[in-house]
């Protein structure tokens, strides 16, 4: 895992887009993102059960495996939105990026490969995308019921019950 401040030059969203600036892990767990690596399977089943992870699939995002759709769904995933669950993700073979909003609502892009794991809060403004190769097999966890319903964001979205109780946890200043 790595993590940086996006450059927000133009270009493909699937190019690095690295400003150079590093994002620590710290930065990230302010903002209630976390980040594990796995290294086996057993490790993301500890984790699951320690925090009541009950299902669980697997998504492959690349061209082979769907084909037409590929293009048109690697938008979708980039458009910025909000989930009302926590989004957890276990990478099990090739890269992406997750794009999360920081304190000032500028992007912070996480780079993730095989074995990691990220774990986006319930309320986080955030985007996904796949990076230059194309390619990257996924495991999705939740907790009961999948919601993978994404909120784009928007006026209605911003005062939604969950956004609301994220900024009121995370985004709070603290002086
Ligand atoms: C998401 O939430 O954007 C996705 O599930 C994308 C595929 S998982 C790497
Ligand atoms: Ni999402």
């Amino acid at each position: 895992m790595r993590a940086y401040w996006y450059d927000n030059k133009p270009g493909d969203q699937r190019e690095p887009h690295d400003s150079g600036r590093e994002v620590s892990e710290e930065t990230l767990t302010k903002l209630g993102v976390l980040y594990h690596h796995c290294p086996t399977l057993e490790a993301v089943d500890t984790l699951a059960q320690n925090r009541g992870y009950k299902n669980r699939d697997q998504v492959c995002v690349s061209p082979q495996t769907m084909g037409d759709v590929y293009e048109e769904k690697v938008k979708m995933f980039f458009a910025e939105h909000l989930h009302e669950d926590e989004e957890i993700r276990y990478i099990l073979d090739g890269e992406g990026y997750f794009d999360v909003r920081g304190v000032e609502d500028e992007w912070i892009r996480i780079c993730l490969r095989k074995d990691d794991m990220i774990i986006l809060p319930a309320g986080i403004y955030h985007r996904f995308t796949t990076n230059e190769q194309n390619y990257v097999k996924a495991m999705r966890l939740f907790q009961d019921e999948p919601k993978w319903t994404p909120l784009n964001r928007g006026a209605e979205v911003d005062v939604n019950p969950h956004r609301k109780n994220y900024l009121d946890s995370y985004l709070q200043p603290t002086a």
